[in-house]
């Protein structure tokens, strides 16, 4: 992941509209990327500061989506978001993919942070969890679209990614699959 960022290196995304810088930085691996800037949200093939196009998709990773999906396609996105002290994720859902029927997979690295994740509106009653470094979360079936985010971070909690502070991959399909999940 250290290589790849050399490649990718993070980039600070700015809300749509507003342009209000988010408190995240960002990045990604394999062939489509989730940006924000002034314009709106989307996938691009190629960096929005270098643009070339991402580094692939580490090994463990696609073999991880395998393993956890079920699914013999690859992820399209590996979104790396690196939290420094303070930085924080407000309530989200994951809806800028065409495939909503794979789910979403993250790994968190690093420092630990407090997630909460309610359900499909944003009224909806939320539960908090705490992450700690390794830990994946699947976002699937009827929690595809619940609402979810990063409430803080607890900055020097883990020593593994000095410097980065907290990294969370996010891996996703964007584009649907040739034959959808519904019908297998
Ligand atoms: C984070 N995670 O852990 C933010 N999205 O930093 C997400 O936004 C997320 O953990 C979809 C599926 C799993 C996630
Ligand atoms: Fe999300």
């Amino acid at each position: 992941m250290r290589a790849h960022l050399e490649a990718a290196p993070l980039f600070q995304p700015v809300m749509p509209g507003s342009g209000r810088p988010f408190s995240v930085r960002m990045s990604n691996f394999g062939p489509l990327g989730w940006v924000s800037d002034r314009a709106g949200y989307r996938y691009e093939p190629c960096h929005p500061v270098t643009g070339r196009p991402w580094p692939p998709l580490p090994e463990a990773l696609r073999a991880l989506w395998g393993e956890l999906t079920g699914l013999a396609e690859p992820p399209e996105c590996g979104l790396v978001n690196v939290y420094g002290p303070g930085a924080r994720m407000g309530l989200h859902q994951d809806r800028d993919e065409a495939a909503l029927d794979c789910p979403v997979v993250s790994v968190s690295l690093g420092d630990g942070a407090l997630f909460r994740i309610g359900g499909p509106r944003r009224r909806d009653p939320t539960r908090s969890l705490r992450l700690a470094s390794g830990d994946v979360v699947v976002l699937g079936g009827a929690a595809r679209l619940a609402f979810h985010g990063i409430d803080r971070v607890y900055a020097v909690s883990c020593r593994l990614l000095p410097g980065l502070g907290r990294v969370n991959l996010t891996l996703r399909r964007v584009t649907p699959l040739a034959r959808p999940l519904r019908g297998r």
